[in-house]
C-alpha cells in the first residue's frame, strides 16, 4: 500500500492562495461566477452560496434557477441576477441553453446547492463535463445525480477541471457503500477517488480532506461542530466558485474555501460556543476571516 503524502494547512499557506487587487480592479476583472442552484422548497441553499460568494469578494454572480422561485431569488439576494427556466419546480434539460449562455463569458460555474434530483438534469451535467472549458464544482443534488451513473465524470478527461465537495453522505452513494465506510477510511477514500476520477475531491467533515488528482492530500484544522447546522455546505459551494472566478487554481480555490469557512465558523465560536451560529452568519463572516490573514 502506498503511502499518501499529506500536508496540514496553515494561515501562512493559505494566505498565498488569495488573489491580489489591483487599483484598477473592477467588477469585471474580479470575476463572473455561474451558479446553478435551488428548486422549489431549497431557494435557501441558492441564496446562501450566493450571498457567499459576494462575501468571498466575487466581481458578478449570474443564478440560473427555476423560474418556479425565480422573484423569491430576485428578493433574497439583490446583487446577483437572477436568469430563470420554464418548466418545473426543479431544474431539469431545459437549463442547458441558459446555462450555456450565461458560460460564454464566465470563469466557474458550480453546480448543485438545493438543485433537486430531475433525472432530466442528467444530459445537462454530461454537457457541462463535456463542453465547459473552465473550472466546474459539483456539489450537493448534482453530486447525487452523478451516483446515478458515475461513469459520466469520465467526459471530464482532458477538459477544465472538476471539483467535488461531497459530505459523508453523498461520498457514500458516489462511492456505492456506506457512510460509516467513508468514515473509517476517509484519507486513503478521498486520495484514491480524486486519482481515480481527476478531481479535486474536498471530502467535508469534522477534519476536511482536500485531495488532488496527482494523489496529494491537504487536510484543514480549522472549523467546529458548531458548521454541524443546515446551509453550511451550501456557504462554502459559493465561496470556492468565487475563489475560481478571480482566478485562483482549483486546489488551491478548495483549500482557500474550506480553510476560511472553517476560520469564519472559528471566529463565531468566540462569541457563541459551538451551536447556535448560522449558515447565513458564517457566510457573512468569510470576509472578515479573509481580512484576517491578510
Ligand atoms: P446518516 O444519517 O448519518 O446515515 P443528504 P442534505 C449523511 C439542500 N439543502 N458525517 C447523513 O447520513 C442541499 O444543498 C437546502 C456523517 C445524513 O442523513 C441538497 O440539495 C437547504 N454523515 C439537499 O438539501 C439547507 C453525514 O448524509 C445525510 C455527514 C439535500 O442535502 C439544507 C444527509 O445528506 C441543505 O443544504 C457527516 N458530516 N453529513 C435550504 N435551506 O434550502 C451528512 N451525512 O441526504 O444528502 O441531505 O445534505 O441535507
Ligand atoms: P453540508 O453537509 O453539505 O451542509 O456541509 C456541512 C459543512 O459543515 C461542511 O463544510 C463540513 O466540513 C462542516 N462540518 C460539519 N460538521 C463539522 C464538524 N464537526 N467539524 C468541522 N466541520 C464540520
Ligand atoms: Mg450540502
Amino acid at each position: 500500500q502506498e503511502e499518501v503524502s499529506t500536508f496540514v494547512l496553515t494561515d501562512d499557506e493559505v494566505k498565498t492562495f488569495l488573489p491580489v487587487r489591483t487599483l484598477q480592479g473592477h467588477k469585471g476583472t474580479h470575476g463572473k461566477g455561474v451558479l446553478v442552484a435551488g428548486s422549489t422548497g431549497m431557494t435557501g441553499a441558492a441564496i446562501l452560496a450566493g450571498r457567499s460568494a459576494l462575501r468571498s469578494g466575487i466581481g458578478l454572480l449570474q443564478i440560473v434557477t427555476p423560474r418556479s422561485i425565480a422573484s423569491q431569488m430576485d428578493l433574497g439576494i439583490t446583487e446577483a441576477t437572477i436568469w430563470s427556466v420554464e418548466g418545473e419546480n426543479t431544474l431539469g434539460n431545459q437549463a442547458w441553453p441558459v446555462i450555456s449562455e450565461k458560460c460564454r463569458t464566465a470563469q466557474a460555474l458550480a453546480i448543485g446547492p438545493g438543485l433537486g434530483q430531475n433525472t432530466d438534469f442528467i444530459p445537462v451535467l454530461e454537457e457541462v463535463l463535456r463542453t465547459i472549458e473552465f473550472p466546474v464544482l459539483l456539489d450537493a443534488d448534482a453530486l447525487n445525480l452523478v451516483a446515478q451513473g458515475p461513469e459520466i465524470l469520465g467526459w471530464r478527461q482532458g477538459r477544465g477541471s472538476l471539483i467535488m465537495t461531497p459530505h459523508p453522505g453523498e461520498m457514500a452513494r458516489l462511492c456505492d457503500c456506506s457512510v460509516q465506510e467513508i468514515e473509517n477510511n476517509r484519507l486513503e477514500i478521498a486520495v484514491t477517488k480524486a486519482v481515480e476520477w481527476g478531481v479535486v475531491l474536498v471530502l467535508k467533515g469534522a477534519v476536511t480532506v482536500i485531495a488532488s488528482p496527482d494523489g496529494r492530500a491537504f487536510l484543514n484544522p480549522t472549523g467546529n461542530p458548531g458548521l454541524g447546522t443546515g446551509g453550511t455546505g451550501d456557504v462554502l459551494t459559493g465561496s470556492i466558485l468565487a475563489w475560481l472566478a478571480q482566478g485562483v487554481p482549483p486546489l488551491e480555490a478548495a483549500c482557500l474555501g474550506v480553510y476560511l469557512h472553517g476560520k469564519a465558523a472559528d471566529e463565531l465560536a468566540r462569541d457563541f460556543g459551538w451551536s447556535g451560529f448560522t449558515a447565513t452568519e458564517v457566510a457573512d463572516q468569510l470576509v472578515k476571516a479573509r481580512r484576517s490573514l491578510e
